[in-house]
Order: C-alpha cells, then structure tokens, then sequence
C-alpha cells in the first residue's frame, strides 16, 4: 500500500493521567505542543495515588523529592506524606496547569495499532470509541493491576475480602477479626494503621520483609515558611535527601558489602523491638537486604508487638468459608480479610493489545520478559513510547525524578517528530539489543539478583523492572536526543 505524507493534525495521546501522564502533558506544554488528548480510565485523576487509599497509605520517599522538580511545595505536612496529600498535590497541579481541558476520562484504552500507510496508531477504547493519533505516550505505570492471588476457596469465603488497592471503605474493621495476606510495602502500613481499632488481626506472612525506621516527622509552620520564603532553601533539602537515597546505590549495584551494614542495623531494631527469640527469628529475612523492596516503617513491628495482633510465619494454604487456613494447617476464622499482596509488575502492557509495524505483537515481542530502549521506546513500535516502562524502577529512590527524566526525552523525540514532519521514529533494532544486553549483564551484580524472589523478576529470574544502576547516571544518559539512535523514516 502506497504510503501517505503524516497528517499533521493528528493528536498526540499520553495514556493515563497519573504522575506520569500529567508530567508528559505538562512537558509538552512547556514545549508549546498542545495538539494532545489524555485518556484516562478512571473518572478522576492520579492513577495509583487515586487508588490506593487503605489505611495508613503514604509515600515511603520523602515528599520533597517525591514531587514535581517544577512544582515544589513547601506546605508538605511531615516527611512522608500521606496518600491524600499526595492526591490534593496533584489535582491542584491538574488544576494549574489546565489538564482538565485535555482529559477524557471514563476511557480505557484496551488495543493499540499502528497503520503504516497513514503512519498513524489508532487506538480502541473498553467502549468501542476509537481515537487516532501520531503518537502515543503510555503512562499507565506498573503497579496499577492489583495481584489477587488464586487461593483455594476464597471465593466461598463468608467474610470480606479485598486487595489493598480496592480498599472497601463499606466495611467497617472495628471489633471485627481480621486477616492481612502479604508483608511487603503496603502491607506494613496496613498493619499499624488498623491493629488498634479490629478485635484480633492475624498477618499472614510468606516471607519476612526487610524493615528499617523511617523517621516520620511533622513540618513546623516555621519550616515550612522558610521554604516558601527562602529562595534556594527547598531546592538545597530536596537536593540533599535526593543524594541520601542515591547512596543507597552504592550498595546495591556496586558494592554489595556496604549491604551488610544495613542488615546490622535492621537486625539490632529488631531485637530492640522484640524480645521473643521466637518473634526476632521470624521477621528475620534469610536473603540481602535490598534484594526485596526494603520497607520504611516505625509502626510495623511495634504493631505486631502488640497482644491482638497475630504474625503466623506462614504462606496461605486455602480459605474457608469461616476463615484461613496457613500451610502449616492450622485455621484462622476471620471476618475480613485484606489481599496485601502486590501488583502484576512484571507484566507491563500484557492487557494491552499492541500492534506495531508489520503486525509486530509487543506481548510476543516481550514474551521472555519487557525490555526497551531506556525503558520508553521499542524497536518495532514507530511513535510509540512509554513511562515508568521496564527496566526504569527504583528500589531507593524517588520515581518521579525517572519520569522528568523520561517526559523530557519523548518531548524530543516529539518534536523530532513534529519539526521535521517525518512520518516515524523508531528505535533501531540493533541500539535496542545492545542496551538491553549491557543492562542485563550489569543486572547480574546488583543486590536485585542474589537469590531471593521478588516482583522485581519474571518467573525466570530475569529482572524487568529495575533499573541497574544511578538515577542521575539515567538522567545524564537521557538528557539529549541521539538522532542515531533511531531510525526516522521519510
Ligand atoms: O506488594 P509486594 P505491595 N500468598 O509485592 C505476598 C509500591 N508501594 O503492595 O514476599 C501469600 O511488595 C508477598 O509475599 P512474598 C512499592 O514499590 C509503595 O506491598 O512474595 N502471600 C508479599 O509479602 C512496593 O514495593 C508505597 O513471599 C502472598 C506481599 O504479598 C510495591 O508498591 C507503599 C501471595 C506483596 O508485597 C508493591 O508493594 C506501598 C500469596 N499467594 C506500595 N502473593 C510507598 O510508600 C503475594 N504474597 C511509595
């Protein structure tokens, strides 16, 4: 089929309006690019931060950094702020920076193909409605598809039962004996925040999490007047907290052994926690620290300290309809139970449909795990990039510090696109392969690979998510469009 010059009229569309689709929305606005849509699936934006509103939910990165370079906020109330905070800081930056008048909402996006005659993506909505575009921008993140995990029986179980991110506001957990499946980050904020209000709370634990303090602590008003007043004084805090976790780099991709001090330091909060050598035995993690997500907590073990709360060191062999029962075979009758238990990471766009040039599959593409060009373009895919894609992950540092770092790449290769009216753009296949193979290799020394299993990997052990190495190596390394790096049809 003869090929056609690229329709210049056709919007850009970012996919989900959540951290990272507003960031792409507001860099191109920057730009002066303002032929975009955004389509959002849910009715309000803010993507994980809309949704995940359990009990005790915050950000385990300190809000300063956690936030928009671009948008600081010197009103933030305590170090880790809460998930409502979070969500008020990023309606009232949709407000400021007019989204609003770009979002479609109540539009999920299930199937994405590219046309290369037209050189156009068309993309079909759960409803049927469908949108063309001359790019795409997926920023639809990876921890948006909760893991509900098929255990036997849990649909005859008489209680409720939810994940952590469908929080059922409906059920009241006062007096009530209730189950928490899972002890990783969500979890271990869970667990506080409810233990004092339920009657009995018994964790289910798989394995053991690494937990180090978190410091929490609230802003004074002076505080954080000096931040709206001082020039300079929020960018020099939020610089320094950005180096504090990027230290944490050291140790896990380039010396391990820095790693041991970190387990001292956990192993002593533990034994000043508990005093049961049975209890310090069980939520002593056998792996690395850092090889799982390690968790940010004050509130944790002094929760499971307490007498109504039960640790059962134990996977979940099966429900019943009255309760739980442990692998050890013991039963637990319970009247709610909370799915603590994660999100499909590792699956990146598998409930998408995407087809690329010459009918290219991205699930076919991707079948022995995700892999990208810096984590946002893939070969085969013209015009098509992603955020949060795989391999961009972080264990220690703030994420939104990769988005700005990744909006600022696409918006070039976006106006690469628009300025010099080229039908594509499109990852070579040889840049792609190479930048995978060097990232895997680096992988293989990282603190990520030595042994333990976690949604970092696929199934294989092959970690898609993480990106092995500095964030300011990443940010560097992005900075500046390589023309060589892709191939641009004409
Ligand atoms: O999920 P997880 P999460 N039977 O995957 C267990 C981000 N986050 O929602 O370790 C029994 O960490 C599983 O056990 P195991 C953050 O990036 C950020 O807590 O696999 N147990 C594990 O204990 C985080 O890393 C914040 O053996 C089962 C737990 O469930 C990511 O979200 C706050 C099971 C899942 O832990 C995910 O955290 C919260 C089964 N069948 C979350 N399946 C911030 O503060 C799973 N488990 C920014």
């Amino acid at each position: 089929m003869a090929k056609r010059a690229p329709d210049k009229d056709l919007p850009i569309v970012i996919v989900g309006a959540g951290f990272a689709g507003m960031c792409m929305a507001i860099e191109l606005q920057g730009a002066g690019i303002e032929s975009f849509v955004i389509l959002e699936a849910d009715e309000e934006i803010g993507g994980t931060w809309r949704d995940n509103t359990y009990p005790g939910c915050a950000c385990d990165i300190p809000s300063h950094l956690y936030s928009y370079s671009f948008e600081l906020n010197p009103n933030w109330s305590c170090t880790y702020s809460p998930q409502p905070e979070i969500q008020d800081y990023l309606l009232r930056c949709a407000e400021k920076y007019d989204l609003y008048n770009k979002i479609r909402f109540n539009t999920e996006i299930k199937e994405a193909y590219f046309d290369e005659s037209t050189h156009a993506w068309t993309l079909v909505s759960n409803n049927g409605e469908s949108f063309e575009a001359r790019a795409v921008i997926l920023g639809v993140g990876p921890l948006s598809r909760p893991n509900i995990p098929d255990i036997e029986g849990l649909s005859e179980f008489k209680g409720a039962a939810f994940h952590s991110a469908q929080w059922d506001h409906d059920v009241d957990l006062k007096g009530k004996k209730v189950g928490v499946i899972g002890t990783g980050a969500s979890a271990i904020q869970i667990v506080p925040a409810i233990a004092e209000e339920v009657d009995q709370l018994v964790v289910f634990q798989r394995t053991p999490p690494w937990v180090m303090p978190r410091s929490q602590r609230t802003y004074s008003e002076l505080e954080k007047k000096l931040f709206a007043t001082i020039p300079g004084l929020q960018r020099l805090y939020r610089s320094l907290i950005y180096w504090r976790n990027e230290a944490f780099a050291v140790g896990f991709v380039t010396e391990k052994r820095i790693m041991r001090l970190f387990e001292w330091m956990a192993k002593r909060y533990i034994r000043s926690v508990f005093d049961d050598p049975q209890m310090r035995q069980w939520v002593t993690p056998d792996y690395s620290i850092g090889c799982k997500r390690v968790t940010l907590t004050d509130k944790y073990y002094p929760a499971l300290a307490r007498s109504n709360v039960e640790l059962v060191p134990h996977a979940v062999e099966r429900f019943t309809p009255e309760g739980v029962v442990a692998k050890d075979g013991s039963h637990r009758e319970l009247d709610a139970v909370v799915l603590a238990t994660g999100f499909h990471a590792t699956d990146f766009l598998s409930y998408f449909q995407i087809t690329g040039r010459d009918g290219r599959d991205l699930n076919q593409a991707w079948r022995e795990g995700a892999e990208a060009y810096y984590g946002l373009a893939v070969s085969g895919f013209p015009n098509l990039f992603m955020l949060v894609g795989p391999n961009t992950g972080l264990g220690h540092n703030s994420i939104v510090f990769m988005i700005e770092a990744q909006v600022n790449l696409v918006r070039q290769c976006i106006e690469t696109l628009l300025h010099e009216n080229l039908p594509s753009l499109e990852v070579r296949p040889a840049v792609h392969r190479r930048f995978n193979e060097t990232l895997q290799q680096r992988m293989k020394d990282t603190v990520w690979q030595s042994g333990c299993q976690s949604w970092y990997q696929e199934d294989s052990g092959k970690n898609t998510t993480l990106w092995p190495g500095y964030t300011f190596e990443y940010w560097l390394r992005t900075k500046r469009f390589n023309p060589d790096d892709f191939r641009m049809n004409w």
